[in-house]
């Protein structure tokens, strides 16, 4: 979707240290956005970090960097910037660099595009990709304004826009109006599944919730080493302590600045996180920064109203961590928590034991209070 040629796009990415902050920091973010641009098939060639104050509030890194990334444009085919840029500064940006100019969410939207596959995800993710446009519409045009000399032609420039803007509304209306009915649909879905026990596997992108999900059910959900393999909520079965039936909920991952409008128009898929009556949260045990991403899906959660929920933290990959110590100083750290490989199989029993026993005590608890299963956004 970046590019419509087959040819590798080649970028350089953009961060800022801003007064006070550690730049390491802007490194490990700006190791993320290349994970993400591998995802979306470009490849990084250059990497640019600014130290300031504050942002610019025009060009962001200021125009001294600008004209520093400027000078190397023929090495790179587009810009990708770390933090969110304005329309306005995006535009200005490519302007002065002469090359595309997109954000993290941008990019965060592209990969969201290439990888829905259900009509409900699709939606999803058009919604959110037009939402972003519309700001963003303007520049589209200038360019043509620009080489037809500008002075007479202005107004069919300024014409065609608005017909383009009205367009996007109307599309941007019609997917409301069609993810509406699906969620009508899965609401419907949920009540029926009201008095199953249903288990949301939850956690920061790649932490292997898929492969958690395969091994518990024995199935054979989408699992790779890339972001964003999932995006559609896959349900799949496991029996519970009476050989009941219980629901376990694979979900699409999170990430630190997740767009916001891509978790509005994903509400339907996230909300099977809210009705679930236990969340597994995942980590991936072996990231260098893996308490950082237990610390924003946390946040994501109690964003999301689920600060309270129960829920059982599992350490992930574990055969991945290089020191028994690493396993150790966690386990005192957090010891609630389970320890596992959902890849090599390890400790998989213990887990489905505690979440049977939740099971148990949810079904005391149901008996206790009927009617207790409505949750609302
Ligand atoms: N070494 C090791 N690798 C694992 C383990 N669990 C998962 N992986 C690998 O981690 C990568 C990501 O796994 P997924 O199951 O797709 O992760 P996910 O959390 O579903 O990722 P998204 O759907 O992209 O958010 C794959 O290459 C898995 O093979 C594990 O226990 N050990
Ligand atoms: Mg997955």
């Amino acid at each position: 979707m970046i590019n419509e040629t087959n040819q590798t796009e080649r970028a350089a990415l953009v961060g800022i240290v801003l007064k006070g902050a550690k730049p390491w920091v802007t490194d490990d973010f700006l190791d993320e956005l290349s994970l993400l641009a591998d995802t979306a098939g470009v490849r990084v060639v250059d990497r640019f970090v600014q130290n300031r104050q504050k942002p610019d509030p025009g060009t962001f890194i200021g125009r001294g960097k600008v004209k520093e990334i400027a000078a190397r444009n023929g090495h790179f085919d587009l810009v990708i910037f770390d933090d969110d840029l304005s329309p306005v500064q995006a535009r200005l940006l490519e302007d002065k660099i002469g090359k595309r100019v997109i954000d993290r969410s941008g990019l965060i939207l592209d990969i969201f595009a290439r990888r829905a596959r259900s009509k409900e995800a699709r939606t999803q993710v058009e919604l959110a990709q037009l939402q972003y446009l519309l700001p963003r519409l303007t520049g589209q045009w200038r360019h043509l304004e620009r080489q037809a000399g500008g002075i007479g032609l202005r107004g069919p420039g300024e014409t065609q826009l608005e017909t383009d803007r009205r367009l996007v509304r109307k599309r941007i209306s019609k997917l409301s109006s069609d993810l509406k009915r699906i969620e009508k649909q899965r609401s419907t879905q949920r009540k029926r599944r009201q008095n199953t026990f249903k288990v949301a596997i939850v956690g920061y992108t790649n932490a292997g919730k898929s492969t958690l999900l395969n091994n518990l059910t024995d199935s054979k959900a989408f699992v790779e080493d890339r972001l964003f393999a999932t995006l559609d909520a896959t349900v799949r079965t496991l029996k519970g302590p009476q050989a009941e039936t219980i629901l376990l909920i694979d979900t699409v991952g999170f990430i630190r600045k997740l767009p916001h409008h891509l978790v509005a128009s994903f509400r339907s898929t996230l909300e099977e996180t809210v009705v679930a009556d236990l969340l597994l949260h995942v980590v991936d045990a072996s990231h260098p920064h893996h308490s950082d991403q237990l610390a924003q899906v946390r946040e994501t959660l109690e964003e999301m109203g689920l600060r309270e929920h129960p829920r059982i933290l599992v350490f992930n990959k574990i055969d991945q961590v290089e020191s028994a110590a690493e396993i150790r100083q966690l386990k005192v750290e957090y010891g609630d928590a389970v320890f596992i490989s959902a890849l090599r199989g390890i400790k998989i029993t213990e887990l489905t034991n505690r979440i049977k026993n939740t099971c148990e005590d949810w079904k005391k608890q149901i008996k206790a209070r009927p009617n207790t299963s409505q949750f609302s956004w």
